[in-house]
């Protein structure tokens, strides 16, 4: 198939070069360890704490089982506060500890939830908060970590997407009791599958060490009910190599945003994603939020840009308060902000290997429907 016949997808995973993965990979074929904490595991837990600036890592098989298995860490219970502007993986991590989330309405700007409605959701039985940095975007911090402080109340953050940003010069998996970090093969950093939880606890960090290897303290006592939650050696290995480019892939990332905000800057009913202060970005996706005055809606640009062989994602909806194994059990129109957005966004194709010239394709495609 020709370059321009392929078609355009949401993301591409980034690859290091194939003979380094290979090189890296050899030794294993001697040592035989292939998981279970082995040499590559440990060092890439080692340059996770330098890279993302955070005291401890836990690495995991894959983000949703970091973000279980914390949630059984800190031993929360009854209410969680949460947002429906996310990936299912949130809520599902809470509703499979057996807890009830109750959903947050989100911040028009960044989309994140809105802290300022937190305390209105807070009951006797809330015992956390576990906003989500979506799409890269930092959560309002300070006022969430200011609320929690007040009540009492742990704060988990789904950092998923916030893969080696700092927020005021800090680690973004520096805050709250617990971030978790998603490695998915679609990520700015992957590890194949992958994650991570971050934090400066370090009786919650050997928690959750003793959690993800199914509750073993030692080879006769397993005094917890854990599950298998390993970053096996391969995956580490990928990590590695990936790491070793990850500041060029960012840069390349940078320079797509920067071509897509050129070409949609200033169209009427075009929202773009918000440029947040502070924040060193690692431009995870390119949300668009289509409002009427754009001309055409959200569905039809999404089904346009089909027929020209790009294909959006309409990343997050619907809201996880309106999945169908939910059904009747939430109301999605508490959150009217969010039930909106998930009506009308869509992110655009974003990778590192993805050219400025397809970038002015698909904003051309776009701008068609443009009254
Ligand atoms: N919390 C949040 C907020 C999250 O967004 C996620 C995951 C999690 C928690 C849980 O973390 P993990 O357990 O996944 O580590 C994807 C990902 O599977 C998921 O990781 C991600 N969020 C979610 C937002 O998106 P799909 O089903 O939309 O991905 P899929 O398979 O359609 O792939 C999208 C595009 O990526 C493809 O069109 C092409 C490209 N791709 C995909 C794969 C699998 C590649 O280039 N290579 C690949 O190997 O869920």
């Amino acid at each position: 198939m020709k370059d321009s016949e392929k078609p355009i997808l949401v993301t591409r995973s980034s690859l290091p070069p194939f003979e380094e993965f290979m090189e890296a990979v050899r030794p294993l074929w001697d040592s035989v360890w292939l998981t279970n904490f082995g040499a590559n595991h440990e060092k890439l837990k080692d340059e996770l704490i330098k890279y993302m600036k955070v005291p401890y890592v836990s690495l995991f098989v894959n983000g949703h089982s970091a973000l279980e298995l914390c949630i059984q860490a800190l031993e929360l219970t009854g209410e969680v506060i949460t947002t429906p502007y996310t990936f299912v993986s949130t809520t599902h991590a809470i509703i499979r500890n057996g807890l009830t989330p109750v959903f947050c309405d989100i911040h028009p700007g960044d989309y994140t939830m809105d802290a300022d409605q937190i305390e209105d959701l807070i009951t006797e039985r809330t015992s956390a908060i576990l906003p989500v940095h979506v799409y890269g975007n930092v959560c309002n911090i300070e006022k969430i970590e200011a609320v929690a402080r007040k009540h009492h109340l742990k704060v988990l953050y789904d950092a998923a997407h916030t893969f080696g940003e700092t927020y005021k010069g800090k680690g973004i998996g520096s805050f709250g009791d617990a971030s978790m970090f998603s490695f998915h093969a679609t990520k700015v950093f992957n590890t194949i599958e992958g994650g991570a939880v971050t934090t400066s606890d370090r009786e919650l960090y050997e928690k959750l060490h003793r959690l993800k290897d199914f509750g073993i303290r030692d080879e006769e006592t397993i005094d917890g009910v854990g599950a298998n939650g390993k970053m096996n050696e391969f995956q580490a290995i990928m990590g590695l190599c990936n790491l070793k480019h990850l500041e060029e892939e960012i840069e390349k990332r940078r320079l797509v945003v920067e071509r897509y905000r050129e070409n949609l800057s200033g169209v009427e009913g075009l929202k773009l994603n918000a440029v947040q202060k502070d924040v060193r970005s690692n431009y995870a996706y390119f949300p668009v939020v289509f409002e009427d005055a754009f001309g055409e809606d959200r569905n039809q640009v999404f089904e346009r840009l089909k027929r020209h062989n790009i294909f959006s994602r309409k990343y997050f909806y619907p809201l996880t308060s309106s999945l169908a194994c939910f059904e009747g059990r939430f109301r999605p129109q508490d959150t009217p902000r969010a039930l909106d957005t998930a009506n009308r966004v869509l992110t655009l194709p974003i990778s590192a290997s993805l050219s400025l010239e397809l970038v002015d394709h698909i904003c051309e495609v776009i701008l068609e429907g443009h009254r």
